[in-house]
């Protein structure tokens, strides 16, 4: 086991990582920005290193700076997190050649579903379900025309490097086609300095249901279920579950069992996410994240396993704790993103916390990296927390949602809180009524 974890990242993910570590007896290193030398994951840390200026490009993304506060503190290992290195190929590379060990997968695998076309073709060889549209890359535009032909308009162009809904352009008949290819081609080469772009079937109404994985890099993979992730609002998810209230026991128990497979086949090595769309029963792939996710917790919430502490377990070469056979799923759980932001128009809302109060009691968690008089800078992602709620059911967790987002306080600055006690009392979601659209819909009726 590791002796001591460095966490290269900031806020709440910063702090749920630091928790898990001290749970299983190593030393924690915290690192910050000077924009956050007085966020709680570094009061937490046993140690802590200044790595830069507030510009994450020159802190929390600056590898060398990462790199010396492992050398001066002696760390083993880095957790990254969410977002910033977490999926950057090189610094699981550059990390692996200084003797460090990364804990995430390997620097292929994370290479490997970074590009679009060559994750789908990867999992599609593994047997899981894709998207219809073009194997790999199109090039020309006759090509083009055949292919979205052959599958039938709707089609979407996507952009190889894209991912999180950047450089994608519908076209609703062969006359839209070559131009949604051009635009497409000339976003994706500008924004990412790559522009390949590949054909899918346009699906109109699908639900986002993506399947937790946690590999053990030696051949051995389980599932923990699904999480429904349909609301959101310009491709940030904004409220999760788990289960999909749209799926039953036999359609979880085969996508997760085809997911495993793929991934015990692949060698997969710790946490993983296989994003779905789901339409009329079928289950179409469209992207692999290779890291731990923001909603991580629902999953923890109705199996039971903690996820960081399985990933430190896999990366420290001591496998997983629990097989598939062993992992059960209890109740229902819902995630909100509590961003600082205006609830309807949703514009970032930095500034001092005067008073912040969680809820409790049963089933109730709240992962959070601020306190009362807690100053948010305005450099980095609006989330401020996470509420997440526990039930038996789907209908006891609603019950508790209702009533914990009541007893959040968060004053001094706008939150998302709001729409939250908004949507817990609509009846589509009630229901569970909803798809990737049904967010925007309503913010546009409610506007
Ligand atoms: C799609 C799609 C419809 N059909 N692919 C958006 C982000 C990226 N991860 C994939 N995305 C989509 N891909 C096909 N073939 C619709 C979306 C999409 C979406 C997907 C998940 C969650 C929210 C979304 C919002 C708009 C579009």
């Amino acid at each position: 086991m590791f002796q001591k974890i460095l966490i290269a990242n900031r806020g709440e993910i910063a702090l749920r990582v630091l928790r898990a570590a001290k749970e299983l007896g190593i030393q924690t290193v915290a690192v910050h920005s000077t924009a956050d030398a007085d966020a709680m994951h570094v009061r937490l840390a046993d140690e802590s290193v200044c790595i830069g200026p507030p510009a994450s490009r020159d802190s929390y993304l600056n590898i060398h700076q990462i790199l010396a506060a492992c050398e001066i503190t002696g760390a083993d290992a880095v957790h990254p997190g969410y977002g910033f290195l977490s999926e950057n190929a090189k610094f699981a590379e550059i990390l692996a050649a200084h003797n460090l060990t990364f804990i995430g997968p390997t620097a292929d695998h994370i290479r490997v579903m970074g590009d679009k076309i060559e994750a789908k073709r990867t999992v599609k060889k593994l047997g899981i379900p894709v998207v219809p549209g073009s194997e790999g890359a199109v090039t020309d535009d006759r090509e083009a025309k055949r292919i979205a032909a052959d599958i039938g308009y709707p089609v979407l162009v996507k952009a190889s490097a894209g991912g999180g809904g950047r450089g994608m352009k519908v076209a609703r008949t062969e006359d839209d086609l070559s131009e949604a290819l051009s635009t497409a081609r000339n976003e994706a080469g500008s924004a990412f300095g790559d522009d390949a772009v590949y054909i899918e079937k346009y699906l109109e109404k699908p639900r986002h249901i993506e399947v937790q994985v946690m590999g053990d890099g030696m051949g051995k993979a389980i599932h923990l279920g699904e999480r429904d992730c349909s609301l959101q609002r310009r491709h940030q998810k904004v409220w999760e579950e788990a289960n999909s209230p749209a799926l039953n026991v036999e359609q979880r128990t085969r996508i997760g069992e085809t997911v495993s497979k793929a991934m015990a086949d692949l060698g997969y090595s710790g946490a993983g996410t296989i994003e779905f769309l789901y339409e009329n029963g079928e289950f179409y792939f469209i992207e692999m994240n290779t890291r731990l996710q923001v909603e991580h917790p629902v999953t923890e919430a109705i199996t039971g396993i903690d996820l960081v502490h399985e990933q430190i377990r896999v990366a420290s070469g001591g496998g997983l704790s629990v097989t598939q056979e062993e992992v059960r799923f209890h109740g229902h759980a819902i995630e909100c993103r509590i961003n600082a932001e205006d609830p309807r128009t949703f514009v970032p809302s930095p500034g001092t916390i005067t008073h912040f109060h969680t809820p409790g009691g049963l089933g109730v968690r709240v992962d959070s990296g601020v306190y009362s008089g807690y100053r948010i800078p305005p450099y980095y992602d609006s989330l401020i927390g996470k509420l997440i709620v526990h039930g038996r059911n789907r209908v006891e967790c609603m019950m508790r949602l209702r009533r914990a987002l009541d007893e959040f306080v968060v004053d001094g600055i706008n939150s998302t809180l709001p729409l939250f006690r908004d949507l817990v009392g609509n009846v589509d979601v009630a229901n569970g009524d909803y798809d990737i659209h049904w967010l925007e819909n309503y913010l546009a009726k409610s506007a």
